[in-house]
């Protein structure tokens, strides 16, 4: 065994040998190129070959890792280990355990342990174990009885624990983990008191035809944070810094008429495009996934609203979230009757899975299910009943958004915004919103064209696109022209059309409206 050193987990190749991962290439040939394009420690996993056949792969695999200074471990098997004079294991729960690995591989000897929840994680931690695999990320072909899939949240979840129960052992997690995801996984699972060492993938490397520019552009991506990660700090905002900055916001953005690209419900289309022209930005009405890297790369923000949604909608939301997360455009989700239908539930999941919203806005009902509760019903796309007090409120808001790093937005009576560390209250807005269709998807589409100006505080975007909007219903409700939802609509766009120019021309005095107050 060679002297324990220091590791560098930050790309972790597992091997697989099946034809279905590995093709026809030589399992050597992979792992060298793998390694010159930067793979930083190497696991060979070989569920078939029988004990002499794994140890001469071994050997080989070891002549390629060595002298490349990248450790070598084998998984499973601790007796493989000796035989190749390699340096480590790497364990499941259900293997040998830790401890008699450690007492037959010694000290210096790599020994990682796979966990899958916060019980196996500390277990092993205590155990001594060098490092652990968490996972399963993301349901993968690659492995296909694995246990729960926990996502980035339960990887989150077992870190937060790890460092609470004051333990500095090495993490990487597993699962579905891809060059499309790994930089958000590595940004949406670290929490405040740990963060990953690093990143185990099998098939984006031992599939990939090139696996040597596979593990290269792995490794850009994860030494990178991703181009959405754009509030680096977060500057304290008092309700007496937000009056000065609102009205200042909202005029950047209506002088730059940003584009605001919808994948909106069929219902309120129209009335959508017309609050963001009113608003002064540029909207585009597109539900096909196949032309968002076009409209990403013109600097724009994403809308995706879950309305009036289908399968083949969901795909082409997928497709545009990718296009806007590779370049950092600011996404928001608005999960419209999420906790109405198995469908909707499903496809909420399936979009937080699938990339990075640095909004998501809901009504209660809708922010529950995003956030992960069980057995919420909701009445089509109603919130229905408060479940909630304003306190209860809060902490699911902050919890959630500190969870997904991003801002989480909770519509009603009272308005609760947080990005994980500041929160906030707002109080604007009139009950005749609630007597028209699609004042909620508008609302989406308003705090998406702030943001897309306004990436440095995409919480500070959001509350400015929120006062905006309410105070606009609040005066739209007090003219005298009004005298109900239907001459209250084309009132409300004036008004949103209004506040525009006011801002425009440096008038700020629209903003003193505003009732928010932190939380
Ligand atoms: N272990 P891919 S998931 C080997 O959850 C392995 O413990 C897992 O393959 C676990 O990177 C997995 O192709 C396969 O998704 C990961």
């Amino acid at each position: 065994m060679v002297e324990k050193q220091p590791i560098d987990y930050s790309l972790y190749l597992v091997t697989d040998s099946t034809p279905a991962i590995l093709g026809d290439k030589d399992l050597v040939s992979v792992v060298r190129a793998a390694v010159e394009g930067g793979v930083t420690i190497v696991q060979l996993r070989d569920k078939k070959s029988d004990t002499g056949e794994l140890v001469r792969i071994a050997k080989e695999l070891h002549k390629v890792t060595k002298p490349a200074g990248v450790p070598l471990l084998i998984n499973d098997r601790v007796d493989m280990a000796l035989a190749a004079g390699v340096e480590g294991v790497h364990v499941g729960q259900d293997d040998l355990n830790l401890t008699t690995a450690r007492r037959l591989l010694g000290p210096d000897a790599i020994i990682g342990v796979t966990a899958n929840s916060e019980k196996e994680a500390l277990q092993a931690a205590r155990d001594g174990a060098d490092y652990l695999g968490i996972g399963t990320v993301y349901a993968t072909p690659t492995k296909e009885n694995t246990k729960s899939i926990i996502g980035t949240s339960g990887v989150q979840q077992i870190l937060t624990s790890l460092a609470s129960d004051g333990h500095d052992v090495k993490t990487v997690c597993i699962g579905g983990i891809n060059h499309g995801n790994a930089q958000r996984v590595l940004y949406q699972t670290a929490s405040p008191s740990k963060r990953l060492d690093g990143l185990a993938v099998v098939s984006a490397i031992m599939a990939s035809n090139d696996p040597r520019e596979a593990a290269i552009s792995l490794r850009k991506l994860i030494v990178q944070p991703p181009p959405f990660a754009t509030t680096v700090h977060k500057p304290t905002l008092s309700p007496e810094d937000l009056i000065v900055k609102i009205p200042e916001v909202i005029k950047q953005m209506a002088s730059k008429k940003p584009l605001c690209h919808n994948m909106t419900n069929l219902v309120v289309q129209n009335f959508a495009a017309n609050v963001a022209i009113a608003i002064g930005s540029s909207p585009i009405m597109s539900n096909n996934g196949l032309e968002a890297p076009n409209l990403a790369a013109l600097g724009g923000s994403l809308v995706i609203n879950m309305g009036t949604t289908t399968p083949e909608i969901r795909s082409n939301h997928l497709k545009a979230l990718a296009a806007y997360n590779a370049v950092g455009g600011p996404t928001l989700l608005d999960p419209v009757g999420a906790g109405a239908t198995q469908q909707r539930r499903d496809g909420v999941k399936a979009l937080l899975a699938g990339g990075y919203f640095d909004v998501i806005k809901g009504n209660e009902g809708e922010i529950r299910t995003a956030s992960g509760a069980q057995g919420v019903k909701q009445h089509g796309v109603d919130s229905g009943a408060s479940q909630l007090s304003l306190e209860e409120k809060v902490t699911l808001v902050k919890g959630t958004a500190a969870r997904e790093r991003n801002v989480v937005l909770m519509t009603g009576p009272s308005d609760v915004v947080s990005d994980g560390e500041r929160t906030f209250i707002i109080e604007n807005g009139h009950q005749l919103l609630g007597e028209i269709t699609g004042s909620g998807c508008a609302l989406g589409t308003t705090i998406a064209s702030v943001m897309a100006v306004h990436r440095e505080d995409k919480l500070l975007a959001a509350i400015a696109g929120i006062v905006m909007y309410e105070i606009a219903a609040e005066r739209a409700a007090a003219r005298q022209d009004v005298k109900g939802p239907g001459t209250f609509v084309p009132a409300f766009i004036d008004e949103l059309y209004l506040i525009r120019q006011e801002s425009l021309q440096g008038d700020s005095r629209w903003a003193a409206a505003f009732k928010v107050k932190s939380a």
